[in-house]
């Protein structure tokens, strides 16, 4: 029996990680959570069903890459077992047209020390996700036998989980940055939602972001389910689709932050880092005006990097500005081609998810 879980932040030496894959991905039908999402402007808006099977090939083969250079590291990979994500679903509270993806994993399972965390995910098509990440959590549960493998409570998502009527096509770009400074999101507070992304993770302290994707009672959730963690709830008042923080706000090392420089980092929690000596970094300007084609995220995933110890990052390929950034933050920079698989829902850390990292459970910001 062997020690295979342990994870209590983003950049000890990582020994052990999932990585997801695009087989079977799917552009869901539009819910209340999702449509809020889509930016206006997207070519996806209205549109549903299986994604192209030559753009799932490409992402497959990035992510399939990834593996080879992370296991070429010595770190082991572990991969999902994708399912027919364009079933319909239902349980007794709601119905969906479809699924989405195994993409990406850092959605949906949070590893906190030796403990990994089904999310309580607001997506209705993402209900079922973490049944591709069941034969990996058997795996370990029977191997390691300090793991405890965990599920969040599971949010109703009936219909008094949404805001009716919050999302109108016709809201503007400020509408939606003062609706963010509001803390007004498309969610209600009747139960705990969240998505794993949401939790950046710093030892003792977790940063989760407040907003579409992750509800205040989950913050609350977090305090009561660890209580001798700290939880500082965020919200990145210049954001207007904010979900996840990974591609906000990203440690690199102890002591070492990247910011995005668009989002605007409360003061509050500026001041939480700056009185222990951390120095907060604007992130370079992402190399490309626009994602790629079909793709949810912003062009901010240039700074969703994985950090493989305190010397070394995982940053994608053609993005040069930050690929200079972090050579001269003192990393040791190894660019990874990724940009077939941000459509599936994220960059490199996103795609990810922690299984073990060398290292205890630190107290940063004493
Ligand atoms: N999943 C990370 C997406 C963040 C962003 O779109 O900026």
């Amino acid at each position: 029996m062997a020690k295979i879980v342990s994870s209590w932040n983003d950049f000890d030496p990582l020994k052990r990680v999932i990585v997801g894959r695009a087989d079977n991905s799917v552009i869901p039908p539009e819910e209340p959570a999702t449509s809020e999402k889509v930016p206006i402007d997207s070519e996806m808006r209205g549109m549903w069903g299986l994604r192209p099977l030559e753009t799932v090939e490409k992402a497959n083969a990035q992510l399939d890459n990834l593996a080879k250079i992370l296991e070429d590291r010595g770190v082991i990979v572990d991969r999902p077992t994708p399912l027919q994500w364009n079933q319909a679903i239902g349980t007794p509270d709601f119905r969906n047209d479809s699924m989405m993806t195994c993409m990406p994993p850092r959605d949906i399972l949070l590893t906190i020390g030796n403990e990994i965390i089904s999310a309580a995910n607001s997506f209705r098509c993402r209900y079922f996700e973490y049944l591709a990440y069941w034969p990996l959590m058997n795996e370990y549960f029977e191997e390691d036998p300090e793991f405890l493998w965990t599920q969040a409570p599971r949010p109703r998502l009936t219909d008094k989980s949404y805001k009716h009527n919050y999302y109108d096509e016709k809201i503007s770009l400020e509408e939606r940055l003062e609706r963010t400074a509001n803390k007004d999101f498309v969610t209600t507070e009747i139960e705990p939602m969240w998505d794993a992304a949401d939790v950046m993770r710093v030892g003792k302290d977790l940063f989760i972001q407040h907003g579409l994707t992750t509800n205040r009672k989950a913050m609350e959730w977090f305090k009561r389910y660890y209580p001798d963690l700290r939880v500082h709830a965020v919200n990145f008042p210049g954001d207007p689709y904010p979900i996840h923080i990974d591609a906000t706000f990203v440690p690199l090392r102890p002591g070492l932050i990247i910011n995005n420089p668009h989002r605007r980092l409360p003061e509050e929690q500026r001041k939480i880092f700056e009185a222990n000596d951390w120095q907060i970094v604007d992130a370079a300007q992402p190399a490309h005006e626009t994602p790629p084609p079909l793709c949810y995220s912003s062009v901010w995933l240039s700074m969703n990097c994985l950090v493989l110890d305190h010397k070394t990052v995982i940053v994608e390929a053609s993005e040069t500005n930050q690929l200079e950034q972090m050579d001269k933050l003192g990393m040791n920079v190894i660019p990874v081609p990724f940009r077939d698989a941000y459509p599936f829902g994220g960059g490199l850390h996103c795609s990810t998810a922690d299984v073990y990292r060398e290292g205890t459970c630190e107290d940063y910001f004493p």
